[in-house]
């Protein structure tokens, strides 16, 4: 399948805090270099506002077939978000390609629940600094 073609799922926290939200808009920009960003709407810092006509059922119901239906997962999980936790438990059962990403800083350690999920191949968690993203992406792609 040609890049271009991917379907790609991002995950980052709403409820669990959207102080790295321009953040995600950076990370869903490069990402549309390698194929159709699913979830655009997390980076967009009035996600809520413009979600606001939909129930957390359908909005649940949305994001399950989404997940479903994409290629490749890439989840930004510094700010740590019971949603993104759930995707990516759902993810790794759907047997989807997974790229986990966390910056290091003080005051904040992964869980080993996703750290410890690393396996080097189809589920990936790198430390990384934003200015590493063009390299890390160009291998996980
Ligand atoms: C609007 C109305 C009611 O709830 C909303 C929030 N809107 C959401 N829209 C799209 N995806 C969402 C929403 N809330 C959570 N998610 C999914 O869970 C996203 O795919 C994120 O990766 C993840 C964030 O989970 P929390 O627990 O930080 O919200």
């Amino acid at each position: 399948m040609d890049t271009k073609d991917l379907k790609i799922y991002f995950c980052g926290s709403i409820q669990g805090g959207r102080q790295d939200a321009e953040l995600y808009s950076r990370i869903i920009h490069k990402l549309k270099q390698y194929g159709k960003v699913l979830t655009e709407v997390i980076g967009n810092k009035d996600v809520l506002k413009i979600e606001a006509d939909m129930t957390e059922t359908e909005i649940y119901q949305q994001d399950i077939a989404w997940l479903d239906s994409s290629d490749v997962v890439v989840a930004e999980v510094t700010q740590p978000s019971l949603g993104v936790g759930v995707e990516l438990g759902r993810a790794q059962l759907m047997k989807k390609k997974v790229l986990c990403l966390f910056r290091p800083q003080e005051g904040k350690v992964l869980s080993a629940m996703v750290r410890g999920a690393h396996d080097g191949d189809s589920f990936i968690v790198k430390d990384y600094r934003e200015e590493d993203l063009p390299t890390i992406f160009s291998e996980f792609f």
